[in-house]
């Protein structure tokens, strides 16, 4: 219970408004959650899975229109459409809730509202802020659960202070009498994912999903948080966070930007190829730094699970984050398999005879439509990852070594190259791009930039977020971390991976480790440093050698001519907002280049 005079009179007014059966302020105690579960099941929203096969572990199947984040329905509702600038989708504040205002009335009919108060990041952290969620979606609050400290410690923590405030419905209110659905959502022009930068408020209905829903996660750790990152001299990033032993026992703490589909979950939990050396994970999604005293920049997880990507998660490809889902775990649009365990495209097995698709039929492989959907989920609590790091609840953070920007390219970037100074670092992180491999996403072989991996998840104009980078390079008395750009995609000739990734990524990870420690030979490029020849480790690298290596790792001056043509258009869009230091880094290379 809380005496928040604020937080109660803001639930009062809602539940007036949007007039559920019952309001439940949940305690984020084992019981509460088991409750919510065995209601869900006795409901037919989600199934049991087997005990023995996957301890405390549910299965959930969406409703076929709602499975991933919806981006155009997603808005920055700033004062103005210059403050949101031109990469977010913009809507006037009033306007947008009073149409908003229109669809929550009334629209928890039949249901009840929960209240979760939740802390993004270890609780009483000063990296760390509060958040309270309303939702009529028990499926929210069991993933609220896992994904962030939640409950009445949070309260606590709370007393009579601020939070961020979060409105959820799923809009489908319930007449009398009338049976729920297995999914309950709204469709897709009734979905609405707003946030309201001036006021830190977000507004969410419509949607049961993901990001949608769980707004603790994107919308507020990045959309918010980035907002109130600017105003306050922190970071808010869509960064992994990775802890670095080498073989004599020395730590370091890295984080990592790649847009989606490069491997991120998959570098936080890496398992070395290179002896003695050790990668243990402090998160794999999102990274909220602060300066501390000594001039260090602090990372915390504000999340306190994984909502990763199912399909081609292996004990292969990641077996960390296998283990991770081994108990506990919820599971959203995979496969369920006749003895009521998961299954998933790439998961390294068969797929038994009679398994359930995520459409709920039983799946045939003949037909060619996939068991789990391409973003089937699973929701798993962080401790159970085998690769945790012992200070990743550690509230005042781990001290940050570097920074790693990425995408994938099969050509012109190399596979790693360092930044020569704070700005040109910036530059990097502000040029992110991967190359669109599927042709279902549209056309293959294009560049789509992707800055910082924040492109969806930046709550106000993007080259003002540069200019925020900027910023803290000039933060009095900072230890900046290093900045790095790595591409593990480049193809040779014949469009095969110039590098094996996964787990060898630690070789790259070893060499800039030691550029961290004033180590490690470098060669100078136009675009900045690139290794020596032989400064990556590639002992016992079976199919590599040095003329391979030198391919992996070339700068070609006439592809960065193209690559500074896109550059320029990138930049075009940003207008005045772009910040003049980042102008004068793209002359620099230009005069580099001899352009
Ligand atoms: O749906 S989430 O936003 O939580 C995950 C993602 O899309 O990256
Ligand atoms: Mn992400």
């Amino acid at each position: 219970m809380t005496n928040n005079q604020k937080l109660k009179q803001w639930v009062q007014e809602w539940a007036n408004w949007c007039q559920p059966e019952s309001v439940y302020w949940c305690d984020g105690s084992e019981a509460e959650n088991k409750r919510l579960l065995d209601e869900m099941v006795v409901g037919g929203m989600a199934v049991k899975l087997n005990e023995a096969k996957r301890p405390n572990s549910y299965y959930f199947q969406s409703d076929p229109s709602d499975v991933a984040r919806v981006e155009d329905r997603t808005f920055i509702c700033s004062k103005t459409r210059e403050e949101a600038g031109p990469t977010n989708n913009w809507a006037d504040p009033a306007e947008m809730k009073k149409s908003m205002r229109e669809l929550y009335k009334s629209c928890m009919k039949g249901r009840t509202m929960y209240v979760i108060p939740f802390s993004m990041g270890p609780l009483g952290s000063n990296i760390a802020h509060i958040g309270v969620e309303i939702t009529d979606s028990p499926y929210v609050v069991v993933n609220m659960r896992i994904m962030t400290r939640m409950g009445q410690k949070v309260l606590d923590v709370l007393g009579d202070g601020d939070f961020v405030p979060c409105v959820h419905s799923v809009g489908a209110p319930l007449a009398p009498g009338q049976e729920d659905v297995k999914w309950p959502c709204a469709p897709i022009e009734k979905k609405y994912i707003t946030h309201f930068p001036e006021t830190h408020e977000i507004w969410s209905y419509g949607s049961g999903y993901g990001g949608n829903a769980l707004l603790g996660k994107k919308c507020f750790a990045l959309r918010i948080a980035s907002v109130m990152a600017k105003e306050q001299g922190w970071l808010a990033e869509h960064m992994l966070i990775l802890g670095l032993t080498n073989s004599q026992g020395e730590k370091k703490y890295i984080t990592a930007a790649f847009p989606s589909a490069c491997g991120k979950t998959n570098l936080a939990m890496l398992i070395p190829t290179i002896p003695g050396w050790k990668v243990e994970c402090v998160g794999d999604d999102i990274s909220w730094m602060k300066f501390g005293k000594d001039g260090q920049l602090y990372a915390i997880n504000p999340e306190a699970g994984f909502f990763g990507v199912a399909p081609f998660t292996s004990m292969d490809t990641n077996p960390n984050a296998m283990l991770s889902c081994k108990a506990n775990t919820i599971f959203t649009n995979v496969g369920l398999t006749p003895d009521g365990d998961i299954w998933w495209e790439g998961i390294g097995t068969e797929c038994p005879a009679g398994t359930i698709n995520w459409k709920n039929k039983v799946h045939d492989p003949a037909s060619g439509e996939p068991c789990a959907h391409p973003n089937a989920r699973f929701t798993a609590p962080a401790f159970q990852c085998p690769a945790i790091d012992k200070d990743w609840e550690n509230p005042a953070g781990v001290p940050i070594s570097a920074f790693l920007f990425g995408g994938r390219r099969p050509n012109t970037v190399p596979l790693v190259h360092e930044a020569t100074s704070w700005n040109h670092g910036v530059f990097m992180g502000s040029i992110v791009s991967s190359e669109t491999t599927a042709a279902a996403l549209g056309q293959a072989g294009i560049v789509r930039r992707d800055p910082f991996a924040m492109l969806p998840f930046c709550g106000y104009n993007m080259g003002d977020y540069f200019g925020h980078w900027i910023t803290v390079g000039q933060h009095a008395g900072a230890k900046l971390p290093k900045i790095f750009y790595v591409n593990w995609f480049r193809k040779d000739e014949n469009g095969k991976f110039l590098w094996p990734g996964y787990g060898d990524n630690s070789r790259v990870l070893a060499y800039i480790f030691d550029r961290c420690n004033g180590k490690g030979e470098t060669v100078e490029t136009a675009i900045g440093k690139v290794p020596a020849p032989k400064a990556i480790n590639i002992d016992g690298l079976a199919g590599m050698d040095q003329a391979k290596m030198a391919k992996a790792l070339e700068v070609t001056n006439d592809e960065w001519k193209k690559e500074v043509t896109l550059i320029d258009e990138h930049y075009a869009r940003f207008g005045n907002h772009l910040p003049k230091e980042l102008t004068a880094e793209l002359d620099g290379l230009k005069e580099r280049l001899g352009m």
